[in-house]
C-alpha cells in the first residue's frame, strides 16, 4: 500500500528499541538487531514500524528524557545505523515512524544546563516553564499540580525558582510559547525527514500547552497517576493545536509523511479535534487498553471513535497495548484465558475501520513479567516510593530462539531485564513452526487483511448479535464475530476465513472470534 495516504490502514508496529532485537550481544536492544531482524517484520506483514525513542539520553525515562534530539544514543548504534534500517526497511517496504518528544527535553540537554547557569528572567530560563515559588521565601511550589510518575511537578533550582516537569524531574517541560522552541522542534523534524522518515509519533500531544496562569487543579477528582483518561486541566488546553498545525505543514512540505498523536483525551469528540485535515494524520484511541472484556464496552469504545472520526475525515487507530500499559493476554486474565481473550480481541483490533498499532510481542501472545524488585528500572518505581511496580513487566527482551534466557536476544547471557524461563514455548522460532501459535494467527489475519479491500475501507454495520457477543459487516461478503461470554454461541452463518480459537460445529465457543465470508 503506497500512496499518500498509506497510513490511512496501516499497519504500525511498535519497537521498543531496548528490547526488540541486539545487535551487538550486550543484553541491549539496538538499531543493528532492529535491521537484522527485517526479514520477521516483513514475514509478518507488518507495513511500518514506529520506534520508541533511541536518541541520546541518561535514559532516566527509557529515553523519552532526550539530552539529543538529533543524535543516536551510543547504547542503540550511530546515525550511519538509522540511515541503513531505513533503506533496509523501504527496500522491504516497510516504512519507517519515529517517535518525537515535544512537551520536555532531558536535564542534560543543552538548553536546560544553559537555563540553569542562567538567571531567572534570562531567555534561557524562558524556554522552559521556570516560575518563582509561592509563601514567605518562595518554597511552595508555584501550583499544586502533581507530576505523572508521583510527587509535585515543580521541582526547586538553587537560586530559589522552580521548574515545571509534568514527568520525572529529569524531564523539564519545554516552554511552547516560546518561538525559540517551535523552531528548535521544526528543525528536528526536518533532520529526520531529510534522511527519509516517514513519519512521527507525537509523545504527549496533548500537553504541548498549559492553560494560561497555571492555576491549580481539583485534586479531590484526581485518581493519581494511573488515571489516564482523566481530564484535568494539565492536559488538552486549545493553545496545543496551533503547535500540531506546525508540525502538519511541515510534513505537508514532504511527499507521503504522516504524524499520529498520542494524547490520552476521554472525550472522543475532543480527541477528535486532533485529527482535523491541518493537524495530525492520526491519533491513538486509548478507549480500548482501558476497556474491560465485555462486548459492551469494546462496542461503545468502536462506536465512539468512529462517529467522531468519520466526522473530521480521519481514520481511527486502533491500539491494545504498549510500552506504558500490561499487557492485554494480562490484562484480560493471564494463562490459557488471556490468551484466548487476546487471539480474539486481535482478530476484532485487525478487522476495524482504520490503522492499527501492534506493540511488539503482542503477536507473540506476551504477558507482562513480574520483576523481582531488584530489576526494576522505571521511574514510577522510585518515585512512587515503591508502591508502584512500574513499566518495565511490559517491556522485557523479546523471545527469539532457543530453548532458555536470553533466548537469542543478545549474547552476553545478561538481557537488560531478565527473562521468564517459561518463554522458551512461546519464542518466534516455536511459534514460526506451529500453524496455531498465536504468531501464525496474526501472519494468517495481516495477509487476509493486505489481501480483501473490504478491510482497507470504511465500510461498517453493526449486526444483532447475543448477549456479550459483537457482529459487524465490513463490506458486503465479511461478517467478523466475537464471543466476550463464557458460554457458546449459535454461529452467525458464513465460511469461516479465520478463527481465533479451534472452532467445531455451528457453535462460536466463548473468548472467540471469528472472521466469515459471506
Ligand atoms: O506517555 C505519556 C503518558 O501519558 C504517561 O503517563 C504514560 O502513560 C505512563 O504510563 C504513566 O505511568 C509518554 C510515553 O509513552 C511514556 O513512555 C513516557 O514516559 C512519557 O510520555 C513521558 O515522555
Ligand atoms: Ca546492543
Amino acid at each position: 500500500q503506497g500512496g499518500s495516504d498509506w497510513w490511512r490502514a496501516a499497519v504500525f508496529y511498535q519497537i521498543y528499541p531496548k528490547s526488540f532485537a541486539d545487535g551487538n550481544g550486550d543484553g541491549i536492544g539496538d538499531l543493528i538487531g532492529i535491521r537484522e531482524r527485517l526479514d520477521y517484520l516483513q514475514l509478518l506483514g507488518v507495513d511500518a514500524l514506529w520506534l520508541s525513542p533511541f536518541y541520546k539520553s541518561p535514559m532516566a525515562d527509557g529515553g523519552y528524557d532526550v539530552s539529543d534530539p538529533t543524535d543516536v544514543d551510543p547504547m542503540f548504534g550511530n546515525l550511519a545505523d538509522y540511515d541503513a534500517l531505513v533503506a533496509a526497511a523501504h527496500e522491504r517496504g516497510i516504512k519507517i515512524t519515529i517517535d518525537i518528544v515535544p512537551n520536555h527535553l532531558s536535564d542534560q540537554h543543552i538548553w536546560f544546563q544553559q537555563a540553569l547557569a542562567a538567571a531567572p528572567g534570562s531567555p534561557e530560563r524562558a524556554r522552559f516553564i521556570f516560575r518563582d515559588g509561592k509563601g514567605e521565601d518562595g518554597e511552595v511550589p508555584p501550583n499544586n499540580w502533581p507530576a505523572m510518575f508521583g510527587g509535585s511537578a515543580w521541582q526547586r533550582v538553587p537560586d530559589g525558582q522552580w521548574y515545571l516537569h509534568l514527568f520525572a524531574p529529569e524531564q523539564p517541560d519545554v516552554n511552547w510559547e516560546n518561538p525559540e522552541v517551535s523552531a528548535e522542534f521544526e528543525r528536528i523534524l526536518r533532520f529526520w525527514l531529510d534522511r527519509g522518515t516517514d513519519g512521527f509519533r507525537v509523545d504527549v500531544a496533548h500537553s504541548m500547552a498549559k492553560p494560561a496562569g497555571l492555576p491549580d487543579m481539583d485534586l479531590t477528582e484526581y485518581e493519581g497517576p494511573n488515571s489516564q483518561l482523566r481530564h484535568d486541566l494539565r492536559f488538552d488546553n486549545d493553545g496545543l493545536h496551533e503547535h500540531l498545525r506546525m508540525f502538519r505543514r511541515v510534513l505537508d512540505g514532504y511527499s507521503n509523511r504522516m504524524a499520529v498523536g498520542e494524547a490520552w483525551v476521554p472525550d472522543d469528540e475532543r480527541l477528535a479535534m486532533y485529527v482535523r485535515p491541518d493537524e495530525l494524520h492520526l491519533t491513538f484511541n486509548f478507549r480500548l487498553v482501558e476497556a474491560e472484556w465485555s462486548a459492551e464496552i469494546f462496542q461503545a469504545a468502536i462506536d465512539g471513535s468512529l462517529t467522531a472520526m468519520t466526522e473530521v475525515g480521519a481514520p481511527c487507530t486502533w491500539v491494545l497495548s504498549n510500552h506504558d500499559v500490561v499487557r492485554h493476554n494480562s490484562r484480560y486474565g493471564g494463562g490459557a484465558l488471556g490468551a484466548a481473550r487476546g487471539r480474539a480481541a486481535a482478530l476484532v483490533q485487525l478487522s476495524l475501520p482504520g490503522a492499527v498499532y501492534l506493540y511488539n510481542g503482542d503477536e507473540l501472545g506476551l504477558e507482562n513479567v513480574d520483576l523481582p524488585d531488584w530489576a526494576l528500572q522505571d521511574p514510577t518505581w522510585e518515585r512512587s516510593g515503591h508502591t508502584e511496580r512500574g513499566r518495565d513487566g511490559e517491556r522485557v527482551p523479546l523471545p527469539w530462539e532457543g530453548t532458555e534466557p536470553p533466548f537469542g536476544f543478545g549474547a552476553s547471557g545478561q538481557p537488560w531485564l531478565p527473562m521468564p524461563a517459561e518463554w522458551a514455548a512461546v519464542t518466534v522460532e516455536a511459534q514460526l513452526e506451529d500453524e496455531d501459535s498465536t504468531l501464525s494467527l496474526y501472519r494468517h489475519a495481516l495477509q487476509v487483511r493486505r489481501q480483501l479491500p473490504e478491510l482497507h475501507g470504511a465500510t461498517f454495520t453493526w449486526q444483532q448479535a447475543p448477549e456479550n457477543c459483537l457482529a459487524y459487516r465490513r463490506g458486503p461478503n465479511l461478517v467478523v464475530a466475537l464471543n466476550a461470554g463464557d458460554v457458546p454461541v449459535e454461529m452467525p452463518p458464513g465460511q469461516i476465513l479465520l478463527a481465533s480459537s479451534p472452532v467445531d460445529g455451528d457453535k462460536l465457543p466463548a473468548n472467540t472470534a471469528v472472521w466469515l465470508r459471506v
